[in-house]
């Protein structure tokens, strides 16, 4: 299967530049484009530090699934414990979208919900994903829309909490 997928990464506890860069070398030759490390407030209402995100693109012989098994992978080696919805975490790597063959995958598995039903509205994706393809389009409410005006579209506070740092390696 002809594939190929976006990641968003992000981490808050410990180490945390060096579990985003745990991803990108368990990708290795499947990886496309990593954004740069953004540093951002924490999304989602509960009181946390800020994190580190990154987006990835990767692409390889494997379908949807089987990246959702590469994100937990990546997140058990990080000994991530799934503790409070949005909290703390060492490592969270999530599937906002698949492509297979150039066709976006839509899914409504409770476990991998595809797109990804929030990431239209989180800058910590949007902004690092634009970074790496800025003609990128994520399908909202059945309609492709270009990332650019999504993130435009978001709170110029939401916007203004992600910020840009330097390479993850
Ligand atoms: N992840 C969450 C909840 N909130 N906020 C930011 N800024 N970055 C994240 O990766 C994040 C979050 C749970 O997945
Ligand atoms: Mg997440
Ligand atoms: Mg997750």
């Amino acid at each position: 299967m002809n594939s190929r997928a976006v990641l968003s990464a992000g981490s808050n506890i410990g180490d945390s530049v060096g579990f985003l860069r745990s991803v990108l070398d368990a990708a290795g030759a499947e990886l496309v484009a990593a954004s740069n490390v953004y540093r951002t407030a924490p999304w989602g209402g509960v009181e946390q530090d800020d994190f580190v995100n990154v987006t990835l693109i990767v692409a390889g012989d494997r379908g949807p699934r089987e990246w959702l098994e590469f994100c937990r992978d990546c997140e058990r080696a990080a000994d991530r414990v799934r503790d409070v919805r949005w909290g703390p975490r060492t490592l969270d790597v999530d599937v906002i979208t698949v492509d297979v063959d150039g066709v976006p995958v839509t899914s409504d598995d409770p476990e991998l919900i595809l797109p990804h039903p929030r990431a239209h509205q989180r800058a910590f994706v949007l902004a690092p994903w634009l970074e790496i393809d800025p003609d990128a389009t994520l399908t909202v409410d059945g309609r492709p829309q270009r990332v650019a005006d999504l993130l435009a579209e978001l709170d110029a506070d939401e916007v203004a909490g992600v910020r840009r740092g330097g390479p993850v390696r």
